[in-house]
């Protein structure tokens, strides 16, 4: 009989966290879900399958992590981030591959809130005589899963708020004109945020000051770049925009009103963007995302979007670069969305480190 030691499953859990999360930003409209498949020998385990969720959500992990072990599956363990699916999918349910590749025990961080799966996995494997530990690393394994709980759980992305403040607390200078408010670590930490994103968002005031590409530009993760979408009520954005000339890469989304400009809208698809309903206020907006499969989406810009987000009560989680320069007064003020964030016991900080002459601190919205 093995003896499976707690220390030993939390270690292992803790890797198929870790192997799944690397995928965040990539798998929408699915969780980014990691699984191991463990031998656990006399000498110690031999993990003999590692599987992740795929770009757009196929295959999902466990499937993976199967086809690598193969036979060697039969009395081994899974250890995986997420309840395994029970649903007829897009392909088969995961728990039936568990079962029929004869995995003796399988070691899940937390149950999926996805109605069509919610404790069924967990009961197909106890049922087919699998000894099913559910919980280990379910705190790590939430922070992963925060996107697809929230969409599942209230139809709308979990919201990242990204503010740039100068040393005087300002988010961009005079008539909201670009400042370079921090240095190159702090905007490479940036561009990471949008690689692990699936969406990020700015409203149009941002979009024709900034003119942005809104792409991840770190060297080896270009193809990490998020779908881009501007809030764009009347379809302001010009058909020149800098965003539209990558639009093959990754799509550009424009939520807009339905009765905006024929013409406006004709010359914007004509180059690649794709225009989706809004009526202009933020919960409707993130509602459309969440139904188009975004789970993630990090708000980049600018004070109004930031404002009506904070105003709304929706933004779930904050990252402030605090810059060493100063702006002055005439620059545009970070306003109440920073202040919301920094009140008392709103938010509670969960990081903070020193990049370069600027500091990144992360906050999460309590209760
Ligand atoms: C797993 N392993 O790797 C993932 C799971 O549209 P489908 O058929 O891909 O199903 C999507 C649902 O499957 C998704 O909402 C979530 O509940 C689950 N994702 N499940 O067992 C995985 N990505
Ligand atoms: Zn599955």
């Amino acid at each position: 009989m093995v003896e499976y030691s707690s220390d030993l499953d939390a270690r292992l859990m803790a890797a198929a966290i870790r192997l799944g999360a690397r995928e965040l930003g990539r798998t929408w409209p699915n969780p980014a879900v990691g699984a191991l498949i463990v031998r656990h020998e006399a000498a110690g385990p031999v993990i003999i399958g590692r599987g992740w969720t795929r770009k757009g959500g196929r295959p999902h992990a466990e499937t993976e992590a199967l086809a690598q072990a193969g036979d060697r599956a039969r009395g081994a363990t899974c250890y995986v981030s997420l309840e395994p699916c029970s649903h007829h999918g897009r392909t088969s349910p995961c728990s039936d591959a568990l079962i029929a590749a004869g995995v003796t025990r399988v070691v899940s961080a937390v149950e999926d809130p996805d109605a069509r799966v919610s404790g069924h996995g967990h009961a197909a494997l106890r049922d087919a005589g699998i000894d099913v530990v559910v919980g280990i690393g379910a705190d790590e394994a939430r922070a992963v899963h925060v996107g697809h709980f929230t969409r599942v759980r209230e139809g709308r992305p979990w919201v990242t708020l990204k503010l740039a403040v100068s040393r005087d607390g300002m988010i961009a200078g005079p008539g909201g004109v670009p400042v370079a408010i921090t240095g190159p670590r702090a905007r490479a930490s940036a561009h990471m945020l949008r690689a692990t994103n699936d969406a990020i968002l700015i409203g149009i005031r941002t979009a024709l000051a900034d003119d942005p590409a809104l792409t991840c530009r770190l060297p080896g993760m270009q193809d990490r770049s998020p779908v881009r979408i501007v809030l764009d009520t009347d379809l302001r954005l010009p058909v020149t925009a800098k965003m539209l000339d990558e639009a093959g890469g990754t799509p550009v989304w424009l939520m807009s009103r339905e009765t905006a400009d024929p013409a406006r809208r004709a010359g914007l698809e004509r180059r690649g963007a794709v225009l989706l309903p809004s009526d202009g206020g933020i919960g409707a907006a993130l509602d459309v995302l969440a139904e188009h499969g975004i789970t993630r989406v990090l708000v980049e810009g600018g004070a109004t979007v930031a404002t009506s987000l904070a105003d709304a009560g929706m933004i779930d989680e904050a990252v402030i670069y605090d810059g060493a320069v100063d702006i002055g007064a005439n620059g545009v003020p970070a306003g109440p969305a920073l202040a919301a964030i920094r009140a008392n016991g709103a938010y509670r900080p969960v990081d903070r480190v020193s990049l370069g002459d600027d500091v990144m601190s992360t906050y999460i919205r309590t209760g």
